[in-house]
């Protein structure tokens, strides 16, 4: 049987964001390739049958990224990015987190269908320096590669790019009896896409480089790693992609067109395994994707590219031969029939730079801007305004729940669009229909997943409720504590405060 293999990104080309004014192109700094770095695993305090116990910290650190001097960075129990954190189905997560930072910020779970506002961690969870906060929640849904990054409000979008970015694994009984790669670091590993700019001695400056529609830079990081080689000691491996950039879009695809299998999206096994030689993925996306090297011999070199950047050079070496092959039909996604009483609900994303909007107003921490229970079904229509001459793809993700994909423009989602996701890029001109269910209550935050477009007010509060409790009131943060709380941190009045996000609210003449 011959495999349909896709050659194709299937995004609008005219809406790539290399056709942005602003667009910077990426280039490879001529130093030594470095060995690809493996986020460690996070070791839990504690595990029981039943429990898993963690501590994690937000911490200042260095990291030796090109030759000279280190580069201040963040992370969370890590000098930068973080420890890779796995949690399983079924149990009962308990997070100690700590803030070793010199200023606020915010554990929140990307993926992860736990309560809000305050487990899920956006940014009404603040923990402050030197400060902590306890929580407890349950993991009930299936494997997959989601992530834990900082969601301060407006800050999210500089804390993230400081390196507050760390891999989540779930796991499952269902994922562990597939015939995937799992061991993990040598033939599963998390490849976290970012690209930075480095200024005079190797130091990264946030506001120089500040951009509304998003900050990028010319020097592409894996895994905060610059120039990166992996080192293949098995046929086939499982890399686990997350496009954990503020901005940029990847277009990912290897030397001699290799075919690749994708066995993943952001929130779950695809039902079926897609075959690709090009897969684009936009702000905060996770492709799982397995390659197989049975072509190559030891002491090739298989290259990642995004466009005609070198992302990662695979040095192959001596592998046994691996003949497992991947069974036609993978999991069942669950499908739900939207409730004849929730009709069609429109969210729609609108403007680029400072003029960025969900659905004519810009994000105010303290207002909920639509309500549903939890275990209904509902039908969400996504639209982006943006014209085709110039306009931009919005990645438009939600809180606390994976959502499946039922359309773009009436027509069928993309082949690697049929599981479970939290992230839906939407070209310009188009409508995504989405299929909404939430099954915890909270308040929930739903935004463009390019940082600064979330916070510069592209963003929204969605209260799903337990209809025993339809008016539940929530302790929502307020701008004026939180901007407060920045400003003392930073040592400056608050009139010198400088939150990137907060100049699109001044252009547009309106407040958080
Ligand atoms: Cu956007």
């Amino acid at each position: 049987m011959t495999e349909k293999v896709y050659t194709d990104y299937f995004y609008n080309e005219s809406a790539f964001n290399t056709h942005d004014g602003g667009y910077i192109p990426m280039e490879v700094p001529d130093i030594p390739q470095q060995q690809l770095r493996i986020p460690e695993l996070l070791h839990p305090d504690k595990e029981t049958d039943t429990d898993m116990y963690y501590t994690l910290t937000a911490q200042e650190g260095e990291t030796q990224l090109l030759p000279g001097a280190k580069t201040k960075t963040w992370g969370f129990s890590a000098p930068l990015l973080g420890k890779t954190i796995v949690l399983k189905n079924g149990k009962t997560i308990h997070m100690h987190l700590q803030n070793h930072l010199p200023e606020m910020t915010t554990f929140h779970w990307h993926g992860l269908n736990i309560p809000g506002p305050i487990e899920d961690g956006g940014c009404h969870a603040p923990v402050y320096p030197d400060g902590h906060r306890d929580i407890k929640f349950k993991i009930h849904q299936p494997a997959a590669t989601v992530w834990l990054h900082a969601h301060p409000c407006p800050e999210t979008a500089y804390q993230v790019w400081r390196g507050l970015a760390a891999p989540v694994i779930v796991q499952d009984d269902v994922e562990s009896k597939l015939p995937f790669p799992r061991d993990y670091g040598v033939d599963d590993i998390p490849l976290i896409l970012q690209d930075r700019h480095f200024h005079e001695n190797n130091q990264w400056d946030y506001r120089a480089d500040y951009d509304p529609d998003g900050v990028q830079g010319p020097t592409p990081m894996i895994n905060g790693t610059v120039n990166p080689y992996f080192d293949v000691t098995t046929q086939k491996l499982r890399l686990r992609i997350l496009d954990g950039a503020n901005r940029r879009e990847w277009r990912l695809h290897f030397s001699d067109d290799l075919a690749f299998t994708q066995i993943a999206s952001d929130d779950g096994i695809l039902p079926e395994p897609v075959h690709f030689t090009h897969l684009m993925t936009t702000c905060a996306e996770r492709h799982e994707i397995i390659v197989d090297f049975s072509n190559y011999k030891p002491g090739d070199e298989v290259i990642l590219y995004s466009d005609d950047t070198p992302l990662v050079h695979f040095r192959i070496h001596e592998f046994a031969p691996d003949n497992t092959t991947l069974p036609d039909h993978l999991v069942d996604i669950p499908d739900y029939e939207p409730d004849p009483d929730m009709p069609l609900h429109k969210v729609v994303m609108s403007g680029m730079d400072e003029w960025v909007m969900i659905d004519g107003k810009k994000f105010s921490m303290q207002r909920i801007d639509y309500k549903m229970p939890i275990n209904k079904t509902q039908l969400w229509d996504i639209s982006n305004t943006n014209d085709m001459n110039g306009g931009m793809i919005h990645p438009f993700h939600m809180h606390g729940l994976a959502f499946t994909i039922v359309s773009r423009n009436g027509k069928a989602p993309y082949p690697n669009e049929h599981g479970l996701k939290d992230v839906i890029a939407v070209n310009p001109d188009e409508h995504v229909v989405i299929k909404v269910r939430f099954t915890v209550p909270g308040v929930f935050m739903y935004h463009c997943h390019i940082i600064e477009h979330e916070d510069g007010g592209m963003m929204a509060q969605i209260q799903v409720y337990d209809p025993k409790e339809p008016d539940k009131k929530y302790d929502l943060m307020d701008h004026e504590t939180l901007m407060k709380a920045f400003a003392e941190e930073r040592g400056v009045d608050m009139k010198d405060l400088w939150l990137g996000g907060m100049g699109s609210y001044e252009k547009m003449g309106m407040t958080m």
